[in-house]
């Protein structure tokens, strides 16, 4: 048997709420079918608050009735109950419950405020078939990742390595953290649409085969697809050549085919110093004309104009001394453009002290 997974749909009720949203649900559910599924689960955060009335999504899963929906609240919606939603084919778990599926154990942990993933885990460990059971839970794992989700601040219902290690789940299925996240045997399936410019990239599902409990993602084909490219740009006279190369390898990695450019909002920025600010801003709109710019142009707040001659030397040459140090860029660490960014800060801030 096939469960697909998913979590943080953040559906938002009325006209303006975001209706790309819930169009990610129901692209799943389409899915399904060809996928061999008849079973969702939706792993917290549904809502974006509950608890309320939502005949959109009440319409959506009645029209999909030979697929079984499994819902847990999340911290957004915490009070979502099964009286809340009336199509016949969706389940609220709003008490931790053990459930089989297909010979397999299945533990919804509905979040608790204040309560610890290991606490509710406790509560049935001499039911559970170590190695072989699925936690399915809202919150968040070990301390957290060590990039933040910056829209979660805090610990939610923590699952600690301890927690995994005592009672031995063969998978574990959380909603909470909006990114996409592996780190077995927990998977995150993250926002099936970006809720912000923060959340991008296309994003996934996860369907889980209950012979082996392996995940296996699916792109979802969602109508808002969100970039944030950010550039460094130093002074001198190939400042927009160096642009111009750039941006299409930015793109190139976006791996996205041209049928969905339209679905793209790209949040475009530079940073640096440059001779001439306006020529830097129309590169970057040129660059990316193919796509929706989030904020309706490049933003170039942080771009300074700089072009003593003698400075930018010693910009260029540090840029070149940084892009040969080997240093463990990035989770956690800073990126290479950040120390970039503070070098030219230090050569050039040198510049206005008298
Ligand atoms: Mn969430």
């Amino acid at each position: 048997m096939k469960i697909a997974v998913t979590a943080d749909v953040h559906l938002v009720p009325g006209s303006d709420g975001h209706p790309e949203r819930l169009a990610a649900l129901r692209d799943i559910l389409g899915r399904l079918p060809g996928l061999g599924v008849e079973q969702l689960i939706i792993a917290g955060d549904l809502f974006d608050r509950a608890p309320q009335g939502y005949g959109e999504f009440d319409a959506l899963c009645e029209q999909h009735s030979a697929i079984t929906i499994d819902v847990i609240p999340g911290n957004h919606d915490a009070n979502l109950a099964d009286g809340h939603l009336v199509a016949d084919n969706v389940t609220v778990h709003t008490q931790p419950q053990l459930v089989q599926r297909d010979g397999r154990q299945v533990l919804f942990a509905p979040y608790i405020k204040g309560a610890k993933m290991g606490e509710v885990i406790s509560d049935f460990s001499e039911e559970l078939e170590k190695g072989r059971w699925i936690l399915v839970g809202h919150g968040n794992y070990g301390g957290g990742l060590r990039t933040p989700d910056p829209r979660e601040p805090g610990v939610y219902m923590p699952l600690s390595n301890r927690d995994i290690a005592h009672s031995q789940p063969a998978l574990v299925l959380l909603g909470h953290i909006h990114l996409p996240t592996d780190q077995p045997p927990v998977h995150y399936p993250g926002s099936p649409c970006g809720l912000d410019v923060s959340e991008t990239g296309i994003r996934r599902f996860l369907v889980v085969d209950t012979e082996d409990a392996t995940p296996t993602p699916h792109a979802i084909h969602s109508d808002v697809i969100f970039f944030h490219e950010h550039f460094v740009v130093l002074p001198g006279a190939g400042e927009c050549n160096r642009l111009r190369e750039e941006i299409p390898r930015r793109i190139e990695e976006w791996s996205l085919a041209p049928d969905i450019h339209q679905r793209v909002r790209v949040r475009i920025e530079a940073e640096g110093y440059c001779e001439n600010r306006e020529q830097i801003r129309n590169v970057l709109a040129e660059g990316f004309s193919g796509f929706t710019c989030h904020d309706g142009a490049p933003r170039i707040d942080n771009l300074s104009v700089n072009d003593n001659p003698n400075l930018v030397k010693l910009a260029n040459r540090l840029r070149a001394q940084i892009d040969e140090v080997d240093w463990k860029w990035g989770d956690g660490e800073p990126q290479r453009e950040d120390v970039l960014l503070k070098a030219l800060a230090i050569v050039y801030q040198a510049e206005l002290s008298p």
